[in-house]
C-alpha cells in the first residue's frame, strides 16, 4: 500500500551511532536498494560530537522507502540514536515566490554543490500565554516572516535552508536543515536570525546536529566504519 503526500515529498533524518556489528556491504547495500527507488535520494553526514555518529537525510516521496532505509541500516549494524519525520512544504507565507523557488522547496535536489557545513534542529513557534504566534494575525505573521525572509536573503549562496513539516508527525513543527559553505556561515546565519522578531519571540529549538556532508564512502571511512 501507497503512503505518500499528495504533494512534495517524506523526509527522514536518522541519527545513528556506530556499533561494532556495523556492516560496510551492508550499508552500502541499504542506500543502492533505496536510491533504485523511484525520485528517492539521500545525503549523508559525517557528525561531531556525542549525540550520534552519522546523519543520513532520506528523501521520497514513498514513505515505505523510508521505513526500509531505516530497517536496513539497523540490521546492517547501525543504531539509530535519535530521528526526525516531516513532508517538504512551501511556507504559507511564500506565496509571492517564482514557481521555480516553490517546486525547489517541494522537490529540492540535495545535497546542494559545494556545501558541506551541515546542521539540523527541530523548531516551533511558540504558544506562549503572552506570544503565542498562533493567535497573532495572518497580517502579522505575514509581516514577521517578509522580514525573516530578508534577513535571510544576506546569506544568499552561503546558506541553503530546508524547512520541512512536521506538525502533527513529530514532535516540533518544522525541521531546520541548512547547508553552509563554511561552519561559520551556519552560525552567522542561525545568529542573526534569532533578531528576527518571528525567532526572538516565537522560536523554540530541540537539539542541535552539526557535521560535514560527503560521499557515503568518505563518512563511513571517517566514522570508523571501514
Ligand atoms: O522560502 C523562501 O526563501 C521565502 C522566504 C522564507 C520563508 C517563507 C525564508 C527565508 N524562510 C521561510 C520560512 Mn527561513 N529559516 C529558519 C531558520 O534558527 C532560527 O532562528 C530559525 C531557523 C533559519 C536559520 C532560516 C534561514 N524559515 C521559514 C520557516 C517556516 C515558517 C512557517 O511556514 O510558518 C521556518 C521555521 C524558518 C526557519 N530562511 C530564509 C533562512 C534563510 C537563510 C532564508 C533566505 C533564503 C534565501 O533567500 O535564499
Amino acid at each position: 500500500m501507497i503512503s505518500s503526500p499528495k504533494v512534495g515529498v517524506s523526509v527522514l533524518h536518522l541519527f545513528l551511532h556506530v556499533t561494532p556489528l556495523a556492516d560496510t556491504a551492508a550499508i552500502k547495500k541499504a542506500f543502492a536498494s533505496f536510491e533504485g527507488g523511484d525520485q528517492a535520494q539521500s545525503v549523508t553526514v559525517a557528525l561531531l560530537g556525542h549525540k550520534a555518529d552519522i546523519a543520513v537525510m532520506g528523501l521520497s516521496p514513498n514513505m515505505w522507502d523510508l521505513r526500509k532505509l531505516q530497517t536496513d541500516l539497523q540490521n546492517a549494524g547501525l543504531e539509530v540514536s535519535d530521528s526526525y519525520v516531516s513532508i517538504t512544504e512551501i511556507s504559507e507565507y511564500a506565496d509571492g515566490l517564482p514557481e521555480k523557488m516553490k517546486q525547489d522547496r517541494l522537490y529540492p535536489v540535495l545535497p546542494p554543490e559545494g556545501k558541506a557545513s551541515w546542521c539540523f534542529y527541530p523548531m516551533s513557534k511558540r504558544r506562549g500565554e503572552k506570544d503565542n504566534w498562533f493567535t497573532a494575525s495572518f497580517e502579522k505573521r505575514k509581516e514577521m516572516m517578509h522580514q525573516h525572509g530578508a534577513s535571510g536573503k544576506q546569506f544568499r549562496g552561503r546558506i541553503i535552508q530546508l524547512i520541512t513539516g512536521s506538525t502533527g508527525l513529530d514532535d516540533f513543527e518544522w525541521g531546520v536543515t541548512l547547508f553552509g559553505v563554511h561552519p561559520d556561515d551556519l552560525k552567522d546565519a542561525v545568529y542573526t536570525m534569532r533578531y528576527d522578531e518571528a525567532s526572538a519571540l516565537y522560536g523554540e529549538f530541540g537539539a542541535f546536529y552539526t557535521g560535514i556532508v560527503a560521499s557515503l564512502d568518505e563518512v563511513l571511512t571517517q566514522t570508523g566504519v571501514t
